[in-house]
């Protein structure tokens, strides 16, 4: 089991983030259906309703309390791809699903289309629905604009997400990787400046996102969210376990993304956000 430097002294990290929320706990653990964000309403188009009825299932292995999971999860939603979700709570080292997935990582889609049966890495995971079903709203096909959104994604996964790793996961009780200070056996005091280090270092990356990628557009994609702008209002929602004050643009460009997608957004975030309630209760609790 992975040393991990988390607030539930003791712990092992794993268990800690296993406990479910008052929320999570209510609805069933696993294979739930994802429902399109699209609302069929009585102005619906006949032919926009059977084509959303027709994208075929997902069959998608997802942790609830997860940003990266929540970002597929609410892609998979807008998107009117019916996912057939499990909950992988516990199982991602087990040998069935390491059998499949030697990188033990969720989220993870099933697909008999794919080389290897299994795909994962979430941006990939959109990447490869989007381009499957032609959902060129959320990932344009012209090359420039695509290359935009790559990029986008490429810097949140290798450059923001590190430090929002760094900075979160003590708190939310996740492994941090290995290596690092917050992994190893360093005095508490050296963690603690690390962590803040890596706070203190969001707010460069987060600046570019907005106006180099943003470049005063609603979204990265333009007028609409694109898989980018997911996957960042998603990675975002782990900062509230910090009290992390995100800037006015950022909140309002959050609300924007919840609003334009709706429950597809909100139910899963749902989840992430009752997680991050749970793990700070608990730390009221330890005082
Ligand atoms: N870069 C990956 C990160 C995936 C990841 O770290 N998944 C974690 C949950 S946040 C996981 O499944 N961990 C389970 C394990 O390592 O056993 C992505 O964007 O999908």
């Amino acid at each position: 089991m992975a040393k991990t430097a988390t607030n539930n002294a003791g712990k092992p990290a794993a268990k800690a983030a296993a406990k479910p929320t008052a929320k999570a706990a209510a609805k069933p653990a696993a294979k739930t259906t994802a429902k399109p964000a699209v609302k069929a309403t009585a102005k619906a188009a006949p032919r926009a309703k059977a084509k959303l009825a027709k994208r075929p299932g997902v069959k998608l292995s997802m942790l609830k309390p997860s940003v990266n999971n929540m970002t597929v999860r609410v892609f998979a939603r807008a998107a009117g791809l019916d996912a057939a979700e499990t909950d992988a709570w516990g199982q991602t080292r087990s040998p069935e699903f390491m059998a499949r997935n030697p990188a033990h990582l969720t989220p993870m889609i099933e697909d008999k289309g794919l080389p290897r049966g299994v795909l994962w890495e979430s941006c990939a995971i959109m990447q490869y629905l989007s381009n499957k079903h032609g959902l060129e709203k959320f990932y344009p096909k012209a090359p420039a604009k695509r290359a935009m959104i790559d990029s986008a994604m490429f810097y949140l996964v290798g450059t923001l997400y590190p430090y929002v790793a760094r900075a979160t996961y003590p708190l939310l009780g996740f492994p941090q990787y290995a290596g690092e200070v917050g992994h190893s056996d360093a005095h508490p005091d050296k963690k603690s400046e690390a962590q803040k280090a890596a706070m203190a270092a969001i707010a460069e990356p987060l600046e570019v996102f907005h106006s180099f990628f943003r470049d005063g557009k609603p979204f990265i994609g333009g007028k609409n969210p694109s898989i980018a702008d997911i996957r960042l209002a998603a990675t975002l929602e782990f900062l509230a376990v910090i009290d992390y004050v995100l800037p006015k643009w950022a909140k309002d460009y959050v609300a924007a993304i919840e609003k334009k997608l709706g429950n597809a957004y909100s139910e899963p975030a749902g989840d992430v956000r009752g997680y991050i309630a749970y793990v700070k209760s608990q730390a009221k609790v330890q005082g």
